[in-house]
């Protein structure tokens, strides 16, 4: 078995009752083999990146201790996106019941053609950074440096706290 690696999954839907597919999500990432919830952050809504013409975001990170590779557990992220109901229509950044966007896994820096890590829009992302911060504050990012200074130059951009 592979050590364990500690890896950051950014959530995302803005369909069908987003708040109920993020909460569905982070226990069926919870009952997967060899993953093991570390954290998890609080629940953000977001105006929609990309076309203008669809319904807000809920957002949230979750951290894990996983015996997976990054690109087993990628795999299973992708099923689990399935199963909720996810369809790729081919439009960028369109709408969607479930995205799973592998952020970080340790240090690692992965390159292949069907996984980047960190993720490409880590460093830039107010729905990634600033849930990201809420559950390890203390994280640098390879290539893009401290979390901290990150936020630090990334408004909020109408990234609101769901309240419990
Ligand atoms: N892929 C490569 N690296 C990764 C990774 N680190 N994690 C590949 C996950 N997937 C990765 O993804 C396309 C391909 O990326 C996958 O087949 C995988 O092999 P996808 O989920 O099919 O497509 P996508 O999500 O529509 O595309 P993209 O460009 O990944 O979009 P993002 O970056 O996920 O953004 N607005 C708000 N407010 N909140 C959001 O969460 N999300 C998006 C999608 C748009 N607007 C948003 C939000
Ligand atoms: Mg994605």
């Amino acid at each position: 078995m592979q050590a364990l690696t500690v890896a950051y999954i950014g959530l995302g839907s803005n369909l069908c009752d987003p708040v109920h597919q993020i909460t569905t999500a982070r226990a069926a990432i919870e009952r997967l083999q060899a993953v093991d919830e570390i954290a998890f952050s609080s629940l953000y809504r977001s105006p929609p990146m990309g076309p203008a013409d669809q319904p807000s975001y809920v957002n949230a990170v979750m951290g894990v201790r996983t015996g997976l590779t990054a690109a087993a557990l990628l795999a299973k992220l992708q099923q689990i996106e399935a199963k909720q109901g996810r369809v790729r229509t081919g439009e960028r950044w369109g709408p969607r019941t479930l995205d799973l966007d592998l952020l970080l896994f340790d240090e690692e820096q992965i390159a292949t053609p069907d996984l980047t890590v960190p993720h490409v829009g880590i460093a830039e992302r107010a729905f990634v950074l600033y849930p990201l911060a809420e559950i390890a504050p203390k994280l640098v990012i390879p290539e893009k440096g401290r979390l901290s200074e990150l936020l630090e130059r990334c408004p909020m951009n109408g990234l609101q706290r769901i309240e419990d």
